[in-house]
């Protein structure tokens, strides 16, 4: 809500206070997949945000800090983990019909598969640099802000270009993070279709080449989902996700999801991410009320390259204690596993938002391979309390 000062030569101020807060309680039980092993995990996720943003003419300065700690109850023992950052402190300044954004800021790419704002996380994605964005271009120069896993030597380079209903875009990241020199250029294409008034496509597909430790890179990404309403407020869907992995002598072939907001995208229960892996998934989406919908979803997963691995939501390899999942010899198969969930989410009054959710995810013959015979489900639930001013 602005609040309006005459003042300074009859220019207006307005001053708009950004204060939200959120609550997240998480459960997951045998993360590990073993009934045996002790691993199950609570965590009580608590972030506030606060900040002011003030304009004037063309102008507007945004500064929001945020504090994210971290309940967490394990097996070995209880903690508290916190991170405090400036979110975001920069200036844009509007001309005509371009915007120039300079300093540290949220900064997402269409449907945030590539680059987002990361919100699901309680440490979210910021960058610093330079944003310039008209009606139908935008380019950026960024290096890493705040991210959950800093990554110092990144440096993010693009341009997009929207359309009604498309949009392209070419990312160009530099990174030298863990030693590895890499640049990777990536071209996406992604938009909506609307075969008729009762259905929705969107559809993206994306290419990388470049270089990364010696080799060459040639990877490739798609998203499809197909959603067709079937009955008044219900909402049945298919989604297709395809990203390459492998490798040879000369060829880098695991696709770099880049910076993603990267949650319930293959999966409710985040156990994945979008690279080397091949998924189907399907749905019903019950719109319950005009502030509330309830899905059912399940997610199939495979590799698409057995001698690769499995790579989880925030891009780095999963691990069954010390080792990580993954079988050069590729002789376990393709098989991660099945998903089944649950979610519902609803907007409250005064700014309030409630979701849950709920998920059991059953191995399959390639993480089973990991663990011993004595395999068991993973599941796991939260419940999330939001506000905001
Ligand atoms: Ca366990």
């Amino acid at each position: 809500m602005p609040i309006l000062l005459d003042n300074f030569d009859n220019r207006d101020i307005h001053i708009k206070p950004i204060l939200e807060f959120r609550a997240r309680y998480e459960r997951r039980l045998d993360s590990d997949f073993q009934p045996d092993r002790s691993d199950n995990r609570s965590n009580l996720l608590l972030r506030g945000r606060f900040g002011l943003q003030v304009s004037m003419d063309g102008l507007t300065a945004t500064f929001v800090y945020q504090h994210a700690s971290s309940l967490n109850w394990l097996p070995v023992g209880n903690g508290i983990a916190i991170r405090s950052d400036l979110l975001e402190a920069n200036v844009a300044f509007k001309n005509g019909a371009t915007t120039y954004t300079i300093g540290r800021q949220r900064f997402g790419l269409g449907n945030r598969r590539l680059i987002g704002e990361l919100d699901w996380n309680n440490v979210a994605n910021a960058f610093e640099g330079l944003k310039v964005e008209d009606r139908t271009w935008t380019f950026f120069l960024m290096r890493a802000g705040v991210l959950p896993t800093p990554s110092k030597g990144l440096v993010l380079s693009g341009v997009s270009f929207k359309r009604a209903s498309n949009t392209t875009a070419l990312i160009i990241k530099f990174d030298d993070a863990k030693g590895v020199n890499q640049t990777r250029y990536t071209l996406s294409t992604e938009g909506t279709l609307k075969p008729n008034a009762k259905s929705t496509l969107n559809y993206q597909i994306a290419f990388q080449a470049g270089h990364q430790d010696g080799k060459s890179v040639q990877a490739w990404a798609a998203n499809g989902r197909y959603g067709m309403d079937i009955a008044p407020k219900v909402e049945a869907y298919s989604e297709l996700n395809v990203a390459s992995g492998g490798s040879s002598n000369r060829v880098n072939a695991t696709f770099d999801q880049l910076y993603p907001s990267g949650h319930d995208r293959l999966g409710l229960m985040d156990t994945t991410g979008w690279k080397n892996i091949v998924s189907a998934a399907a749905g019903v989406k019950f719109k319950l009320s005009a502030n509330s919908s309830l899905r059912l979803s399940y997610t199939w997963l495979q590799l698409y390259d057995n001698r690769d691995a499995w790579y989880g939501v925030g891009g780095a390899i999963n691990a069954f204690g010390a080792t990580l999942y993954r079988n050069p010899a590729g002789n376990s198969g393709r098989d991660i596993g099945q998903e089944f969930s649950l979610d519902y989410s609803s907007t409250l009054d005064n700014g309030f938002t409630l979701s849950a959710g709920a998920g059991v995810f059953l191995p399959g013959r390639f993480v089973k391979s990991f663990g011993g015979t004595s395999s068991g489900n993973q599941t796991f639930g939260y419940v999330m309390l939001g506000w905001k001013f």
